[in-house]
Formats: C-alpha cells, sequence, structure tokens
C-alpha cells in the first residue's frame, strides 16, 4: 500500500518534474517528494491559525523570530498574500501532518501535536539552507509516527542539571519528534526531588560528601567535595509546562525498592537494618534497600502522591531494578512478610513490593512502569515493562500481555562509548557507535502481529555516573539521537543508514550555531570505514 504510494508520487513527479530525493529531514518523513521552485520570506512573516492551532502557530512564531531573526504575527484570518496556514484537521492521526510548501505559501494541516512536527520540519528545512535568507524547497510531505513512545531518558541523580538544560534537552527531543521524557529522580547517590512531608530528602538525601574519581570499582580516589541539589516543586512545575508546550509527557521515575541509599541516609527507620547509612559516593548497587515493613509502604505512598500533583502523565515510574536481596534474607521483619504473605522468597517479596504499591497507583487513576526486573517473581497485573537488559523481558511481557517500552542496553545507552576507549572521554563502558542505535527495530521478529501491539516504542538512556556536565550529555547525545528519532519516527522498510547519514551533516551545522558539543561525523566514518574497507555495506 505504502510503496503504491510512493511509486504513484515518483510517476507524479516525473511527470512535472519534480526533484526525487530526501529532504534534509530528521527523522526521515513517511512520504516526502520535493517539487520545483522555493518558498523565500524577507524580514517579517504572516501566519495564520484557527482556534487550537494558535498556540503551536505561536510558538512557531518564537521560533522564526529567535532563529532565523524574522518578525512574525499569528492572525485569526486569513492573510492576503504569502503565509503560514496551520489548519486543523480532527481526522489526522494524532500526530501526522500533512505539509504543502509552495512559492506562494506554506500549509500544514493536522491535530495540534502534528501542526507542531510540522513546524518542526519546516524549520529543519529552513536552517538546512540557513543563509542570509529563509528559504524552503517547495515540497509535500505526508507523516505520521511509527511508534507512539518515543522517549529519551536522563539520570539527574548521578549528576544534576539545571533547569535552562533540561530546556534545551526537550527542545532537542521536540525538534526530533520525541514525546516522553523519562526524568530520573532518584537513585543512590542523590535524592533530586522536593517532597514537603519529607524534608530531610531534600536537606540530607540530596547531598553526597564526596565523588569517586575514575572509574568504579577500580578506583579508590575520592574528590573531598559534597556534591547536590535538588529540583523544588516550583522548579519541576516549570519544566513539566515547558515539556507539555511541546508536546512532550514527563514521567517521572521513583527508585523502589532498590537504588535508595540517599532515601535512607535521610529517613534510616525505612530500612532493614539500623543504619547510619549515607548518600553513596560511588557508582554500583548497593545492598542497602527499602524493608519491605509497613511504615516504608506508607512513605513511599505519600511521596508519590506528592509526585503525582505534579506529573499528570499516566505512567508513573517505579524502578525495580538491581534489588539485592542480602537485607531481606537476614531481616526478621521482611522474612514475616514472606510467611504472612505465604510467598515463596525474596523474589516473590519484591513482586508483592512493586504489586502492592501498583495498587496504590492505579487507585490514583495512574498506570505504573518498572525494568524488566520486575517479571521476577512475576508480573503486576497492569504493569508496562521497560526492557533494558536486552529484548528478553520485552518479549517475555509483551507474551503475557503487557506493554512494552524497548530500551535494551546494547542499543540505546547512551552513555557507552561511541567509539575507542583510548580517544573518548572516560564513559561507563559499552561499545555504541552511531550506525548500531541506527540498526535498532524495536518490533523484535520473534513476536506475533498481535503481540508486537504492545511495543509501545523505545527510548535511549542517558545514565550519568560518567557525565559530570551539560557539554558531556550534549557529547554523547549527538548524533546518536538522530538515530533514535529514525528508528522510533520513520517506517522501518524505507530507512537506511546510507540516506540516514546524508541528512545528518545539516543537524549537525544547525547544533553548532546553537553551541551545542557533539560528536563528529567524521569518527563514525572513521570507524565505519576500518570494520568494512570494501565499502560493500549496503545498510
Ligand atoms: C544499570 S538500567 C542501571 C543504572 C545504571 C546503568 C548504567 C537500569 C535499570 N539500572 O542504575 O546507571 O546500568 O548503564
Amino acid at each position: 500500500m505504502r510503496r503504491g504510494v510512493l511509486l504513484a508520487l515518483c510517476v507524479i513527479g516525473a511527470v512535472s518534474g519534480a526533484v526525487i530525493q530526501p529532504l534534509p529531514i530528521v527523522p526521515r518523513p513517511m512520504v516526502m517528494r520535493q517539487l520545483n521552485g522555493n518558498f523565500l520570506l524577507g524580514p517579517s512573516a504572516a501566519l495564520y491559525a484557527e482556534g487550537d492551532a494558535r498556540p503551536v502557530a505561536q510558538w512557531f512564531a518564537e521560533q522564526l523570530r529567535s532563529e532565523f531573526g524574522i518578525a512574525a504575527e499569528v492572525a485569526a484570518q486569513s492573510p492576503r498574500g504569502k503565509a503560514f496556514h496551520f489548519l486543523l484537521d480532527e481526522s489526522s492521526p494524532e500526530e501526522g501532518y500533512r505539509l504543502r510548501i509552495e512559492p506562494r505559501g506554506v500549509t500544514i494541516v493536522g491535530r495540534p501535536a502534528g501542526l507542531f512536527y510540522g513546524a518542526q520540519s519546516v524549520l529543519q528545512l529552513a536552517a538546512a539552507r540557513s543563509g542570509a535568507t529563509f528559504v524552503l524547497p517547495a515540497a509535500e510531505i505526508q507523516d505520521q509516527p511509527r511508534f507512539p513512545y518515543r522517549g529519551l531518558h536522563l539520570d539527574t541523580s548521578r549528576h544534576m542539571f539545571p533547569v535552562k538544560f533540561l530546556k534545551r534537552y526537550l527542545d532537542w527531543m521536540a525538534r526530533y519528534k520525541l514525546n516522553r521524557f523519562h526524568w530520573h529522580l532518584t537513585d543512590d547517590q542523590g535524592w533530586r526531588i522536593e517532597i514537603k512531608q519529607y524534608p530531610r530528602l531534600a536537606e540530607v538525601a540530596s547531598m553526597r560528601k564526596e565523588t569517586l574519581v575514575g572509574h568504579a570499582p577500580q578506583s579508590t580516589r575520592y574528590d573531598g567535595k559534597p556534591y547536590g541539589g535538588f529540583y523544588t516543586q516550583e522548579q519541576i512545575r516549570e519544566v513539566v509546562a515547558y515539556a507539555r508546550e511541546r508536546f512532550i509527557t514527563v514521567i517521572p521515575e521513583i527508585e523502589m525498592p532498590g537504588h535508595s541509599l540517599a532515601a535512607l541516609a535521610a529517613y534510616p527507620e525505612l530500612a532493614c537494618t539500623a543504619g547510619p547509612f549515607e548518600t553513596a559516593t560511588t557508582w554500583g548497587v548497593f545492598k542497602d534497600v527499602y524493608c519491605p515493613k509497613e511504615n516504608t509502604f506508607q512513605f513511599l505512598e505519600n511521596v508519590l502522591t506528592e509526585v503525582m500533583e505534579l506529573f499528570p502523565s499516566s505512567y508513573i515510574h517505579i524502578g525495580g531494578d538491581e534489588v539485592q536481596k542480602d537485607r531481606w534474607k537476614e531481616s526478621p521483619a521482611a522474612q514475616a512478610v514472606i510467611r504472612r504473605e505465604g510467598l515463596k522468597d525474596e523474589s516473590d517479596l519484591q513482586s508483592y513490593f512493586i504489586r502492592r504499591m501498583e495498587r496504590f497507583i492505579n487507585s490514583k487513576g495512574r498506570r505504573m512502569i518498572g525494568w524488566d526486573e520486575i517479571l521476577e517473581g512475576g508480573l503486576a497485573p497492569d504493569a508496562t515493562v521497560m526492557s533494558w537488559r536486552g529484548e528478553d523481558g520485552g518479549i517475555a511481557a509483551a507474551r503475557q500481555g503487557h506493554d512494552v517500552i524497548m530500551t535494551p542496553d546494547a542499543y540505546l545507552y547512551f552513555d557507552h562509548y561511541q567509539g575507542d576507549r583510548n580517544q573518548e572521554p572516560l564513559a561507563i563502558g559499552g561499545m555504541l557507535p552511531l550506525d548500531k542505535v541506527y540498526s535498532y527495530n524495536p518490533a523484535p521478529a520473534a513476536l506475533r502481529a498481535d503481540e508486537k501491539q504492545h511495543i509501545l516504542g523505545a527510548q535511549a538512556n542517558v545514565w550519568t555516573e560518567y557525565i559530570a556536565d551539560s557539554r558531556q550529555v550534549e557529547y554523547m547525545l549527538f548524533p546518536r539521537l538522530f538515530a533514535l528519532a529514525e528508528v522510533v519516527w520513520s517506517p522501518q522498510e524505507n530507512r537506511t543508514y546510507r540516506d540516514f547519514i546524508n541528512r545528518v551533516p545539516p543537524q549537525l551545522a544547525r547544533l553548532k550555531r546553537q553551541g551545542v558539543n557533539y560528536r563528529a561525523l567524521d569518527a563514525f566514518k572513521a570507524q565505519r570505514a576500518r570494520r568494512a574497507p570494501k565499502n560493500n555495506d549496503k545498510n
């Protein structure tokens, strides 16, 4: 069917003399063709938008001003002469759009999210030709995403980043049509969200006395400098609102029962042993975890209640990964829960913990996401699984009829090295060059068509043990983010690495103008050439 559409467009293109070549847009649109001519703009622009399309048009006008120095006004009446038209079409797919660029005007049709993505495509086309003037190639595009969940994560616990940077992060996500920001807010090394009922989280859990220098576990050197901070509820509201204007849902993650040492440092009564505890100063997995006692559940429910007031997202992420069971094995309180609930062992106890939290989350009208370890001991009834240790967890969950978000570490962990580790800044490990990200397909061949329906999409994760500042986040993000965008947005059957790589340079040029620190494309090209000296790699 889609091939038929493409063929028809090619024929039309040949007859009308249109130029058939991929437009420099990332992620690659579903169907596009370039027409003859250009749309040119002077120092000002007229915009027309109806009703619910107005906020998107306002946003677009602001981009024209800030990026291109063009003064733009949004009118409620269709202006005479050359203009941008934002037209609502409730029958469009929620995030899809149709875009037509002609010498006499630009028209985007869709529902608000689609109009926003259409506007992003326009800005990419303009940025790709950025000279002294604003020029768009005449073109026709029909576009919509492959997956509804297109995510990017950021770990703000191991290192923290200013709100100003989070907003830039959201801007980049929106530019590349990603729509879920997974905000990792708590971990062993720092608790980063203000919770009014528990002030010691901000006072104590947000701080660590120093940080490891070099790589864990080999290094034994510490910097001796206190590190910490947290986001106030007001700042969180600000970030959530900023994201929403860009059609991004922010999904908070509050880790439990593991990765909780910072919280235990503030409230040792939540542990199975007496403590005292200290916020972690090195990286890894720690034995001290929340104890499955009533006061712990009370604490977590109170925390989540405040969290849900801040985050309108229907999904709440509770972590659930890498839970060490040592303390539970030794704890009379934990063992008593195992007996009381008729559980088999500590794995079962982890499952009980998660189910109980899910019941609470569901009772508030929200849904729970957890890392794939929540499969152990049996999945909570409505849980969505984030598959990180490869795809197996995701495949198992989909077969059980659960929704899945794919984040396999071998393809989508942007904390992994991008090249030869002797020439790269220190990273956690692994090896994830650009083409490997690009080669990922979130729909595993092992699943039947009906099971594949449960794959909501995919997400890349940016863990920050070895990423201490914003510049380094940028370096780890670009250009790999472009590949992620195409993995989750573009139809699998018409995307190839060869075509993709030609559309990358204008994206990098735009980032360069904005002062972003990315990894050079030549470095990836050289790596690939070394791997395939005969250059016979078709994809
Ligand atoms: C595993 S992914 C973790 C994180 C680390 C990451 C480093 C996951 C659910 N847990 O705590 O930061 O590896 O790559």
